[in-house]
């Protein structure tokens, strides 16, 4: 039976804002999905070799090491593959294996004490690959609010951020600001790294114990709020540090369950104020799924449905993908 977190881990997550959890399964069980990812690789690898845009496969270095080499050897091939695994608007990787391991009961357990154990809503994810050295990998300071449409800033919704390989401070784990997520969510920018949201070093919450470093190992998971400012520093290793950040949040919390996108009226949805009468998803370009439910367990969806879901949104593209604008960092400088 899987084990909630304790009373004192929850009370941690209340205050600081954030918890690392060094131990949430085996981490033997990530080895499908590692395996998964790999192959993956190699299939996206060979397609670039049959094109000759490629030469070597390096398919020996194994998971850890081999698509860090095949950038070296061509950039272009490198960025593509990351590209396709990470995904936006309803890409990047899924399997069986990935499904897996958002349902995976260690997890959901540890969900359900943070939100609510009876009804669990999953959310869009990032599986990130961060190279050795790979500039694009620096996530810079933000809250993932910023992300989300500013109807959610109140509500709770757990980045649950599962390392596939040990993660420190030496392969470029993540930063955080423990005990500033009760504030309101700063003021972000575009373009920051990478074309990430940024948020400058003066609007950042101030707490004087300063940023902890969330090192992880492999097997464990750090839980954070979606008003924890958090980035992640750059991969000095020789390896690739591969992790998904995973969201989670109870039922009540926005979201598109039972919402097919083509539904929406695309001219209601150009008024902002569209979001503040209808239960419009926090992330609305992309599908909400239900991972518990004690009252509709006929809602908990199943890997066809999961891809149907993702399917649909990714190709409708919905017209209300932006609900949020942040201005320019460029414009204020
Ligand atoms: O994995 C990383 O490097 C950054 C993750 C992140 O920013 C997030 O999960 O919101």
């Amino acid at each position: 039976m899987p084990l909630p977190l304790s009373p004192k881990q929850v009370r941690f997550f209340q205050d600081e804002g954030y918890l690392i959890v060094p131990e949430v399964f085996p981490p033997s069980d990530l080895e499908p999905l590692r395996r998964a990812l790999h192959a993956e690789i190699n299939r996206l690898a060979r397609n670039f070799q049959s094109e000759g845009k490629l030469g070597e496969l390096h398919e020996q270095l194994g998971f850890d090491r081999q698509l860090a080499a095949i950038q070296r050897d061509s950039t272009e091939c490198g960025e593509a593959i990351v590209r396709e695994i990470i995904g936006l608007r309803g890409g990047g990787f899924y399997s069986p294996e990935m499904f897996d391991l958002i349902l995976h009961p260690a997890l959901l357990a540890m969900i359900g004490s943070l939100v609510g154990a009876e009804e669990i809503v999953a959310s869009p994810y990032r599986i990130r690959p961060k190279l050795p050295n790979f500039g694009r990998g620096i996530v810079p300071w933000h809250q993932d609010s910023g992300y989300l449409s500013g109807h959610c800033d109140e509500n709770l919704i757990i980045t649950c951020w599962v390392p596939f390989v040990d993660a420190s401070a030496g392969n470029g784990c993540m930063q955080i600001l423990p005990r500033t997520h009760r504030g309101k969510v700063a003021p972000h920018h575009t373009g920051g790294n990478a074309d990430f949201l940024v948020i400058k070093d003066e609007d950042l919450p101030a707490d004087p114990r300063g940023a902890i470093t969330a090192a992880c190992p492999r097997g464990g998971a750090v839980f954070m709020t979606n008003r924890t400012p958090h980035c992640s520093t750059p991969n000095d290793s020789n390896h690739i540090r591969w992790s998904v950040d995973l969201r989670y949040k109870a039922a009540e919390v926005p979201n598109n369950v039972g919402v097919e996108p083509a539904s929406l009226d695309a001219a209601g949805n150009a008024d902002p104020a569209f979001y503040e009468q209808v239960n419009v998803a926090c992330y609305p370009p992309e599908a909400d799924f239900v991972v518990r439910s004690r009252q509709h367990p006929e809602r908990v969806v199943d890997y066809a449905e999961y891809v149907r879901l993702r399917d649909v949104y990714a190709r409708t593209r919905p017209a209300f993908a932006e609900v949020r604008h942040w201005p320019p960092l460029a414009a204020l400088r």
